[in-house]
């Protein structure tokens, strides 16, 4: 059994013993000599022993991210890489934990790296052919490389948008006139009665937020109050706060009284939110077929009996795609924006039939866009705002 190691301060006291593991360069997480120091949670020990080291004159505290930083400075892993700790810090759904796995892994940097070698052969044959006759760089060559490497980037930058939501949660907002059963929806898809129910329209007025995870996807529910033009004073003011909740929601199931059917006033609702899924509740009181009185994708459902809430389920999940996105950082997709604008003028200019030369900018625009995201060509301000939004000790 290893023995606890005694820290001592400088003119020999004993302050702590603790547990101490050296980290020897190259294989420690910065790529240079590290120790860890484990030690009683007391902040006071935390303090003492922290003055200790820094009372030596050979360390000082770490800045917000400086490990990270020093790991990608040190090429243990590349910029995006870095991103990926950052991410998996920050993030607060299971799926954004796989999102960030999947990015410190090196998955997107596998597939940078093979693009841009695919765009840097291209740009090697062109330079080649002005000084080889041999070597053909002709315009449809070029056009024929680039469409394969355009679907790439087009498929890393399909669901870039909605791999935000599903990083940071997807934003669900139940909402519909007074008394349609919204909270008795609520209750019925988180599975316990969260929210009071009643029969008296306007009783919920405050949001009521829960999280909710459906097959790996991680759901923030809002439960709101009922949304009536002629409502007053408090009632107003819940009105006011689902209207603002409705348009930050990526998701909204509008609940529909099926019994009563969607009224032409409502439609205006059912845009406010960035999808929107239509669920006509209270089906049991209703003959099958009259339930469908919504539009024809609506879900038909009883929250009050529980029945029909799996199928609202799958048709939620089914709303947003289930291949993880490689891309759900904000500075990667943007880049990647640009990359494919370069190689879509790149495409525009070959098949014009202008020179190799031409098309040469267009190309070392896109690999030097390619190469900022992997953080080797990136200037020091930019490292700087990524790597402060780290914590201390990261
Ligand atoms: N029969 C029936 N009644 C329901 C159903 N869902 C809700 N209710 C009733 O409708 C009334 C209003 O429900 P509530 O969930 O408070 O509606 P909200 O105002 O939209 O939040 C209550 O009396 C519920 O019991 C349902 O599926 N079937
Ligand atoms: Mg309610």
């Amino acid at each position: 059994m290893q023995k606890p190691c005694r820290i001592r301060s400088l003119d020999g006291r004993d302050v702590e013993r603790a547990m101490v593991v050296f980290h020897p360069a190259p294989r420690s997480y910065t790529g240079e000599d590290l120790a860890e120091i484990s030690c009683h949670g007391n902040p006071l020990l935390v303090d003492e022993i922290m003055g200790i080291i820094r009372s030596t004159g050979l360390a000082r505290p770490a800045e917000n991210g400086e490990f990270t930083r020093r790991a990608y400075i040190n090429g243990k892993i590349d910029l995006a890489q870095a991103e990926g700790v950052g991410a998996l810090i920050h993030a607060q759904s299971t799926a954004g934990i796989e999102m960030a796995h999947s990015l410190l892994d090196g998955k997107l940097s596998d597939t940078l790296l093979k693009l841009n070698s695919g765009l840097l052969k291209i740009l090697s044959d062109i330079e080649a052919s002005f000084i080889i006759d041999e070597v053909e760089a002709g315009a449809d060559s070029i056009a024929q490389s680039l469409t394969p490497l355009i679907h790439e980037l087009d498929s890393l930058l399909e669901g870039a948008q909605q791999a935000s939501h599903l990083y940071s949660g997807i934003i669900t907002t139940i909402a519909g006139l007074p008394n349609a059963g919204k909270s008795s929806l609520f209750n019925a898809v988180l599975g316990y009665p969260r929210a009071i129910v009643h029969q008296e329209s306007g009783t919920t007025r405050d949001i009521i937020r829960e999280h909710l995870v459906i097959s790996g996807m991680d759901f923030v529910f809002h439960d709101t109050a009922g949304i009536r033009e002629t409502s007053s004073g408090p009632e107003q003011l819940g009105v006011q706060k689902t209207m603002e909740i409705l348009q930050r929601s990526h998701l909204v199931l509008y609940v529909v009284d099926a019994s009563k059917g969607l009224t032409p006033d409502e439609e205006q609702w059912l845009s406010l939110g960035q999808k929107t899924i239509v669920v006509m509740n209270k089906a049991d009181l209703v003959q099958q077929d009259l339930a469908d009185t919504g539009p024809p994708e609506a879900i038909c459902v009883s929250a009050k009996y529980g029945r029909g809430i799996d199928g609202l389920m799958e048709a939620m999940v089914r709303s947003f795609p289930h291949n993880q996105p490689k891309v759900f950082i904000e500075r990667h997709a943007y880049l990647l924006g640009r990359t494919r604008e370069c190689l879509a003028n790149c495409l525009k200019e070959a098949e014009a039939q202008m020179t190799p030369d031409v098309l040469a900018i267009d190309l070392g625009a896109a690999v030097q866009y390619i190469l900022e995201i992997t953080g080797e060509n990136i200037v020091p301000d930019i490292l700087d705002r990524i790597f402060s939004k780290f914590c201390v000790g990261k």
